[in-house]
């Protein structure tokens, strides 16, 4: 086939790969926005190359006119997580929206292969509008951990130069990293959760100490000035004690307290 040709067989996966590239990545953002944690941790792209394509159609005996169809990831996106758990938040994500649809998930999670490769595969169908008009094309989406990234990176390029043949040695040193970086994850899947209690008790003392100083504020309109310095200094007290429950409890008690002056002043 002509390189021309290639060109623009290639050019709508390219246009796919930069729209998802900035999709996925803008997820990241939102999360962000909203003060919350972003289960997406970094987004890539590429096209496969043409050489790479030939060598995936002959392997898998693939005729020319039949590539786009069975050749599944000519265009591929990582997308990468800080944790296990990540991962099905992210395919949730990606099945809500109405701007892909997905053709098949491998769960190479669940059914790691036998080289010790981990990953959750999505193919999506995804439509590129170009000069040409509209196309749906397919792409191969893998999601998988920070720690099952290292492990695939260095197994791939170690594959890239050994081809089929591994030594020994080696293979049986990536299959104790992939053991390694098995248990690496379950280790940060217990840190997670101690970052999340972490992040919502940030939050609620965030917005209970916001209402109480609303109220202090408020008080100031309409309440006796040496009162409220009193309530003012009981609350520094407390939020050095950094006790969440005291903290709650101040709040009630300021509320049944403003709520008197309130009244009061309305006389
Ligand atoms: P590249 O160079 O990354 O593009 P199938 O017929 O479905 O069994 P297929 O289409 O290869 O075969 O699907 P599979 O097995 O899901 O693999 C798709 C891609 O996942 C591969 O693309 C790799 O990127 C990655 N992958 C799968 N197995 C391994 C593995 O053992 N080690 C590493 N490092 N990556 C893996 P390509 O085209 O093989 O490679």
């Amino acid at each position: 086939m002509e390189i021309q040709l290639w060109r623009e067989i290639l050019d709508p996966y390219v246009l796919a790969v930069d729209e998802l590239t900035v999709k996925f990545r803008h997820i990241i953002e939102e999360y962000r926005k909203m003060g919350e944690y972003s289960p997406i941790e970094q987004v890539d792209g590429r096209v496969k190359t043409i050489s790479s394509i030939l060598e995936k159609a002959q392997k898998k005996q693939v005729d020319l006119d039949e590539i786009e169809e069975k050749i599944e990831d000519i265009a591929g996106i990582r997308i990468i997580c800080q944790f296990v758990e990540d991962i099905n938040r992210v395919v949730d994500i990606i099945k809500k929206r109405t701007d892909m649809y997905i053709k098949s998930e491998k769960d190479y999670i669940a059914n790691m292969k036998p080289s010790g490769y981990r990953s959750y595969h999505v193919i999506i169908y995804y439509t590129v509008q170009t000069l040409g008009g509209t196309k749906e094309i397919q792409v191969e989406i893998q999601i998988r951990t920070l720690a099952m990234n290292f492990w695939a990176t260095i197994e791939h390029s170690l594959q890239y130069k050994y081809k089929q043949n591994m030594p020994e040695h080696i293979q049986s040193r990536l299959t104790k990293a992939a053991d390694a970086i098995l248990c690496l994850d379950q280790e940060m899947s217990e840190v997670r959760d101690e970052i999340m209690d972490a992040q919502n008790s940030f939050k609620i003392k965030a917005k209970i100490v916001a209402d109480i100083l609303t109220n202090i504020q408020n008080l100031y309109k309409i309440a006796n000035k040496r009162d409220v310095m009193k309530i003012q200094d009981e609350f520094f007290e407390l939020y050095e004690t950094n006790d969440l429950e005291q903290l709650e409890r101040f709040a009630k008690e300021l509320d049944i307290i403003s709520e008197g002056y309130r009244a009061q002043s309305l006389w």
